[in-house]
């Protein structure tokens, strides 16, 4: 992977839906020795702290949107934190709910547009999170970040999406949530979308191990969004929004240990955590095995011979 300093920044967002607990997040990562393992990979690790929100958050009209204001002005300040970054390291985003990704993956869009670079991301999740806020049921806006980077209509007061995201560009894996108004928009927009079905049928290796490789021809930079519901809950209760039949512990360490050898990934966003529903800190400690993964943990340097 690119670099050799990776850059810890607590996203601790909580109002991307209504059930309250992402911002204890950042913490849990820290707790559960974030740094330190990434430091024992031999990464220089620096903790830039907590992204401070919104001062005081404005005030939302009560609607359909829930705090659209709020989001807004953390999407502002999200981008700039890695807009800052980027340039410095690798940054690990320490959510917080995926109504982060409005701003990381806009900040880092920024980055890859001042180094020439197309950006590819890589949204291991169990929904595609591609609404808008006038076609979100829910009104939850951490189910709207891919609707924002791709340039969707409809979010007016946020920060102009100054270089959107193509979404050919954009990659998920995991999806097993989709509604019909995603359903509609993946398929007209073309983008590769890997459901549960596909893993069942073709393993996780195969769809990633091409996704990669487009990546790599087109020399691009790869960013990683991974939200704790791409995991079976079997695994990693810790989530405000389980369904059943999600990666296995191997899909994605697997996912992780290939990310790690492809050497495009460049930044890294970890989101939904909800400390105050884990299990002993079971969901926030996979978390961190996985990051190791992504850093280059593994049980041997090389192949070993195997028995022929
Ligand atoms: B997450 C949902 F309707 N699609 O819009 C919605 F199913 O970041 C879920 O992936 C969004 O956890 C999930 O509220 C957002 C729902
Ligand atoms: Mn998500
Ligand atoms: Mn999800
Ligand atoms: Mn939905």
């Amino acid at each position: 992977m690119s670099g050799d300093t990776c850059i810890l920044i607590g996203a601790g967002l909580d109002c991307g839906k209504r059930r309250r607990g992402c911002s204890m997040g950042p913490e849990a990562y820290r707790v559960a020795g974030l740094a330190t393992t990434l430091a024992d990979l031999g990464w220089h690790v620096e903790d830039r702290g907590d992204v401070p929100g919104p001062k005081a958050p404005p005030p939302s009209p009560a609607g359909q949107v829930h705090a659209r204001a709020e989001t807004a002005e953390w999407t502002r300040l999200l981008a700039e934190a890695a807009r800052a970054a980027m340039p410095d390291g690798f940054p690990i985003f320490m959510g917080g709910d995926h109504a982060l990704s409005l701003g990381t993956v806009s900040g880092v869009a920024d980055h890859a547009a001042a180094q020439g670079r197309p950006l590819f991301v890589l949204w291991l999740d169990a929904h595609p999170d591609i609404h808008n806020p006038e076609a979100t049921a829910s009104g939850n806006l951490h189910g709207t970040p891919i609707g924002y980077v791709t340039g969707q209509l409809g979010f007016d007061g946020f920060p102009a999406m100054t270089h959107p995201v193509p979404p050919k560009n954009i990659c998920f894996i995991g999806l097993r949530s989709v509604d019909a108004p995603e359903r509609a928009a993946i398929q007209s927009a073309g983008m590769r979308a890997i459901d549960m079905r596909q893993i069942d049928e073709r393993g996780i290796a195969a769809p990633l191990a091409e996704f990669i490789e487009e990546v790599r021809a087109a020399n691009g930079m790869l960013h990683l969004s991974l939200d704790v519901d791409f995991l079976d809950p079997a695994i990693a209760p810790a989530v405000g929004t389980t369904v059943p039949g999600g990666a296995t512990f191997r899909e994605a360490h697997l996912a992780m240990e290939m990310l790690h050898d492809s050497n495009l990934v460049t930044s890294l966003d970890l989101v939904e955590l909800n400390p105050f529903l884990d299990e002993r800190g079971r969901t926030a400690s996979l978390m961190v095995d996985l990051t190791a993964s992504l850093f280059g943990r593994r049980v041997f340097d090389r192949p070993t011979r195997s028995f022929s």
